[in-house]
């Protein structure tokens, strides 16, 4: 993993509908995420945060996408910065904002391998389209259109598709998914550990298989980590929480073995709402999980 690295904060809560969101970038950074990351050995640099700008009438332009123009500016603006960040060799760490972004992170970060692997850690697989969602939120489809599934001016962001491949993807944490996204994974035959499997298998095997997968297949690997993917009761700071999730402890497993894969060259840290949280406690989860996964030990 390079030691050099370049945050940079995504103020974006037009993905869905609760308000907040957007200043999930300064909960974690006031939650210490510099610091923590420089007490590791980290060059590290804050970019600050993407200008969002908000495009009159949009919210209700395309019911099926909803803030479609002013998210796809925003997407292009977040993939020219990680393009930037990448080139100068120094690993991109973004900070949500909602889960929208990550079509601009990938934008970017997609550019640089030509196999990309993904890990989504989530409650949800954000593999619907306009056509599938039951909300028109944006932040329900980044997955979907990353692979290169749906709106056209969503997909091709960046001048390019898709950004990764079906067989590259790994979702973590699955446990409400749409029929259509459901329908999506069975027909590209997307690897899922759903809530099932963590239960069953638990998070060891998940990510010894997780990392033997990606790394035989692929020549980089972004960890896209939305918050809710945690249990609730954990992370109660997200928008769109689902009971039943993946434990704190786990969770620091997963980011722990990543570590040491060394697998993981780029991240995003998303749905982080202190508006909903308790005193912070989410945002802290997020960068206690930034340190694990850069490779923060206790002894
Ligand atoms: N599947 C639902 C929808 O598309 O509206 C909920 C999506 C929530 C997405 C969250 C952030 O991961
Ligand atoms: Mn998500
Ligand atoms: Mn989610
Ligand atoms: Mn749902």
């Amino acid at each position: 993993m390079r030691k050099k690295l370049s945050i940079v904060g995504v103020p974006m809560d037009l993905g869905q509908l609760r308000r907040g969101v957007d200043m999930g970038p300064s909960a974690m950074r006031y939650a210490d995420a510099v610091k923590r990351l420089e007490r590791l050995g980290y060059e590290v640099e804050d970019l600050g945060d993407i200008t969002i700008q908000i495009i009159k009438d949009d919210k209700n332009m395309q019911p099926s996408l909803r803030n479609f123009k002013s998210i796809i500016k925003a997407a292009s603006r977040l993939a020219d910065c990680v393009d930037s960040i990448i080139q100068k060799d120094r690993f991109p760490l973004v900070l949500g904002g909602d889960h929208s972004i990550a079509i601009g992170t990938l934008a970017g970060t997609a550019k640089h391998y030509k196999k990309l692997g993904v890990i989504w850690f989530d409650a949800h697989g954000d593999l619907n389209t306009d056509e599938t969602s039951p909300s028109g939120n944006i932040h329900g489809m980044p997955l979907a259109a990353s692979l290169g599934f749906g709106h056209p001016d969503l997909t091709g962001i960046g001048g390019f598709q898709p950004k990764v491949k079906p067989e590259h993807v790994v979702i973590i944490g699955a446990r409400d998914l749409d029929r259509g996204e459901k329908d999506l994974i069975k027909e590209h035959s997307i690897k899922v550990y759903t809530m099932h499997e963590i239960d069953r298998l638990g998070m060891t095997k998940v990510m010894e298989e997780t990392i033997a997968y990606l790394k035989e297949k692929t020549d980089g690997v972004h960890l896209s980590l939305d918050l809710d993917g945690l249990d609730p009761d954990d992370a109660p700071g997200v928008g769109t929480p689902v009971i039943g999730g993946i434990s704190y402890r786990e969770s620091h497993l997963a980011m722990e073995m990543l570590a040491e894969s060394e697998i993981v060259t780029s991240a995003e840290f998303v749905e982080v709402n202190p508006i909903l949280d308790e005193k912070n406690k989410t945002a802290e989860i997020a960068v206690a999980l930034m340190g694990s996964l850069l490779g923060e030990k206790l002894l």
